[in-house]
């Protein structure tokens, strides 16, 4: 794996968590993403070297929903960016760590994303993601 590509924060309302994080951070939030498949709407901000990924559900049945029900608002998952996603989950299947999805699946801003179950991983929801190049 490489560097944290990104840490993901759940919250109720990205209305009201938007200009939190635009003052906190001092700086705009660069793009605010819907991914369907997920139920979440994002939205992204970049300090120097770092990316914030704000989270919201969409639908109950969404992550995001059912985590914030049983914890409240707060970090969800930390992203790790990786070179070649299908070498790295095949290496981390061959460890024993159980992968919440079989095949890497489109994420938000132009990632192919794998996630690793927290119980696998001393309780941290750990994402891999690689960018989307033409080549892929
Ligand atoms: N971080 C750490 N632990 C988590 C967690 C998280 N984000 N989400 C759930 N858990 C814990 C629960 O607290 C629970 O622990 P206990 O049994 O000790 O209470 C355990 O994992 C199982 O949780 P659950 O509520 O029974 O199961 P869920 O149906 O909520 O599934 C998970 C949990 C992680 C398997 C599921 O959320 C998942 O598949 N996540 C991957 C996809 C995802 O998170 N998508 C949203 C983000 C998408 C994006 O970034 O674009």
């Amino acid at each position: 794996m490489e560097h944290i590509e990104h840490l993901g924060i759940a919250v109720k309302d990205l209305e009201a968590s938007i200009p939190l994080y635009e003052k906190l951070l001092n700086t705009v939030c660069y793009k605010r993403e819907e991914v369907k498949s997920e139920n979440v709407i994002t939205a992204f901000f970049q300090t120097s070297n770092n990316k914030i990924e704000l989270l919201q559900a969409t639908s109950p049945e969404s992550a995001i929903a059912k985590f914030i029900e049983k914890r409240g608002e707060g970090i969800h998952h930390v992203a790790f960016a990786v070179a070649d996603i299908y070498k790295e989950m095949e290496r981390l299947r061959s460890e024993g760590f159980r992968l919440l999805n079989e095949q890497p699946k489109k994420g938000a801003d132009n990632k192919l994303i794998c996630f690793v179950h927290p119980k696998d991983t001393s309780g941290v929801l750990t994402e891999l993601c690689q960018e989307i190049s033409e080549q892929v």
